[in-house]
């Protein structure tokens, strides 16, 4: 297990590490290289380790407007609090110039805590599992290249909710999320 390396930031991190599963988006910009970036960005957080990059896929914007999608998941093995995590992932959507004009805008980067171990969360700032997990292809087609057994709290195994997306177009991609 790796731990540690805070030096300089003071951001929790704390023994227990926790198997978490980040979902990546973007409609602008170039937003292959973007993710790219936000991958390397997440590995090199504090206490953190990339455990797996799932394939990139390409999709319609869904109950959204402007071009279509670049998503993929990562799953990150982290010492990092929930909250310490999610702080990192709004800096990194900041460093990648996110705005926010209206709910559901176009942009150049998101980054959603999808599932943080087995925890339960559901304060003012997130809830986990992410409550629209479900209901995406975007999202559960990649969650599902990674672990297809995967398993969230209070939803069981995930697997078996992909067939009602059938109708979610998805295309993946051959472009590698991962290499430098
Ligand atoms: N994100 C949204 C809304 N709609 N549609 C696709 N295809 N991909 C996304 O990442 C996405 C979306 C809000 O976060
Ligand atoms: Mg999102
Ligand atoms: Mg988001």
């Amino acid at each position: 297990m790796k731990l540690g390396h805070t030096g300089g930031d003071s951001r929790q991190t704390s023994a227990a590490s926790v198997l978490a599963y980040i979902g990546l988006g973007a409609n602008l910009g170039d937003m292959a290289e973007t993710l790219r970036q936000a991958v390397r960005a997440l590995a090199a957080l504090p206490g953190t380790r990339l455990v797996a990059v799932s394939p990139a896929y390409r999709s319609a914007p869904i109950e959204a407007g402007g071009p279509d999608y670049l998503n993929a998941v990562v799953a990150l093995e982290t010492g990092l609090s929930a909250q310490g995590l999610l702080q990192a992932l709004q800096e990194i959507e900041q460093a990648h110039g996110r705005e926010r004009p209206y709910v559901n805008a176009p942009r150049t980067l998101d980054l959603d805590l999808l599932l943080f171990g087995q925890h339960t969360i559901a304060s003012a700032t997130l809830t986990v599992p992410h409550p629209r997990l479900t209901q995406r292809a975007f999202v559960l087609r990649p969650l599902l290249d990674i672990d297809s057994g995967l398993c969230a709290p209070s939803l069981g195994p995930l697997a078996p909710y992909l067939p009602a997306l059938a109708e979610q177009e998805i295309e993946g991609l051959s472009l590698s999320l991962s290499g430098r």
